[in-house]
């Protein structure tokens, strides 16, 4: 092996970086000036820098080592596969085994209505595959007219035009002029932070509402979708209050418009069950997956379909004119096969609902009694905190915001924790496979950081008496 890390100290490393490499979600300039931090290798839960730091990954990569780093068996499917088929594509009346395996077990782990699946490259792509195959499906049923999707504000669902339209970040859609045509968004079931005056259960039914309100302002017959991850990640671990979800049931129980439910960061297993749906009940016309799907060991995503939307686009719909060069792509099946191999056979789901994720529930819970802490929320394993200026006070925001949450993000990566903070609220998605005693580090060193900002902020007369 001949890896610039084992040639080149971090220094270096870090100049050429920084004249070369444009980071995505990055203001280059700023990481230039500070310098990225190298990672060279990982295992379990832990990744290592190359000044050989040891840092617990307390965010799975990002949303989607499930597995563990370091697992030899899918290095040997892969390393196997390319042996065999490198790559060939799916487009030409071709197929190849490991799609063909994926495509079937798949079939297996998703909700029973769901049998086909149509492969992509990434959450993105299923997303925007997500946005053709609606629209399509309506023209087909010869209701042409029903062509807004219906999304929400601080929605996540990836970077592509069509993906970060239907996303509901400000922030993105000022650079490139998003949404494109035909998207709208509605509340966000964020009871801390929007949450007013009513108690979660009120509000949660009030947001669930909103999407009875605009299927009506808009017309049912020209509302074609509603999209929604089960539990908002990158937006901040936006956990919907117990009302919420049921509610969203009744209401596309009654109205004829389809339902997306963006499993990509809630799907193989984060909240205890291998879909998010799985957890709150929901039933979905179609299901973007990625990240778990292959615990980021190779890109690869895919939209589950319910038979009934797959049986129109396949008997009526003729050609779908779309597809990407990879999907399907051998290496990434074989990878992701032997990723659904191990979770389903070491019974890794069930350990999280049945042991890890209530283990650490009791302790994450418990940090609300933090001084900086206004809520810990947690279902599974994924969790939030909201930092705040003043206890107690929901409407209290730190000045300006996201600040304290980057702070406080630097500490705990100091001090051997990846936390990633949203605005100013810290977000953790542990791998998996997160052990009790590593359960325990994660909390103690995520109190120590959140103490340490704490201290800090007291020092610049920035919080509290
Ligand atoms: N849907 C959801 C729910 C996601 O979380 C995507 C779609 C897009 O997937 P790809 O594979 O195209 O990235 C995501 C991705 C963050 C962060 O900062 C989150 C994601 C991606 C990058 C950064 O939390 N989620």
């Amino acid at each position: 092996m001949n890896l610039m890390s084992n040639i080149y100290p971090t220094e270096v490393l870090q100049k050429i970086d920084a004249a070369h490499h444009l980071h995505p979600f990055t203001d280059t300039r700023a990481l230039n000036a500070e310098g990225s931090r190298v990672i060279v290798s990982a295992d379990g839960v832990w990744i290592t820098d190359s000044d050989g730091n040891r840092i617990l990954d307390g965010m799975a990569g990002l949303w989607c080592m499930q597995i563990g780093y370091g697992r030899t068996e899918i290095a040997a499917a892969a390393h196997r596969q390319m042996l065999d088929l490198p790559y060939y594509n799916t487009f030409f009346k071709t197929t190849h085994p490991p799609a063909v395996q994926l495509s079937e077990k798949l079939a297996e782990l998703a909700p029973a209505h769901m049998n086909r699946v149509f492969f992509v490259g990434s959450g993105s792509e299923a997303n925007d595959t997500v946005f053709r195959m609606v629209r399509t499906y309506w023209d087909l049923m010869g209701q042409p007219e029903k062509k807004t999707i219906l999304s929400r504000v601080n929605a996540y669902h990836g970077s592509t035009v069509a993906a970060a339209s239907l996303g509901g970040m400000t922030t993105m859609h000022g650079q490139g002029d998003l949404p494109i045509a035909g998207i709208r968004h509605i509340a966000q079931p964020y009871w801390f932070g929007e949450g007013g005056d009513m108690d979660p259960d009120a509000f949660g039914v009030w947001a669930a509402r909103e999407l009875e309100r605009t299927i009506d302002a808009i017309g049912e017959d020209k509302v074609a979708a509603f999209i929604a991850e089960p539990i908002q990640g990158a937006g901040g671990v936006i956990i919907p209050p117990e009302t919420y979800w049921p509610e969203i049931r009744r209401i596309l129980n009654e109205r004829e418009i389809l339902f997306v439910a963006d499993e990509v960061i809630t799907g193989f297993g984060r909240l205890g069950t291998w879909f998010g749906s799985d957890y709150y009940g929901l039933t979905s016309d179609l299901m973007p997956i990625a990240k778990g799907l292959s615990s980021g060991y190779l890109p690869i995503g895919g939209v589950m379909v319910a038979d009934h939307v797959a049986d129109m686009l396949v008997d009526k719909g003729g050609e779908f004119f779309h597809g990407f060069t990879y999907s399907g792509h051998p290496v990434a099946c074989a990878a992701a096969l032997e990723n659904l191999r191990i979770l389903d056979e070491e019974n890794i789901i069930g350990r999280v609902r049945d042991e890890t994720a209530p283990y650490l529930q009791r302790q994450w819970l418990a940090l609300a009694d933090h001084p900086l802490v206004g809520e810990a929320r947690i279902v599974g394993l994924v969790g939030a905190l909201e930092l705040v200026p003043v206890k107690g006070d929901r409407s209290a925001r730190f000045d300006p915001v996201g600040r304290v949450g980057m702070l406080t993000r630097d500490i705990s990566f100091r001090n051997g924790l990846v936390m990633r903070a949203v605005r100013d609220t810290m977000v953790l998605s542990p791998p998996l496979v997160i052990s009790k005693d590593e359960i325990d580090m994660l909390v103690e060193r995520c109190r120590k950081s959140l103490d340490e900002a704490y201290a800090d902020l007291k020092r610049r007369g920035k919080i509290g008496s």
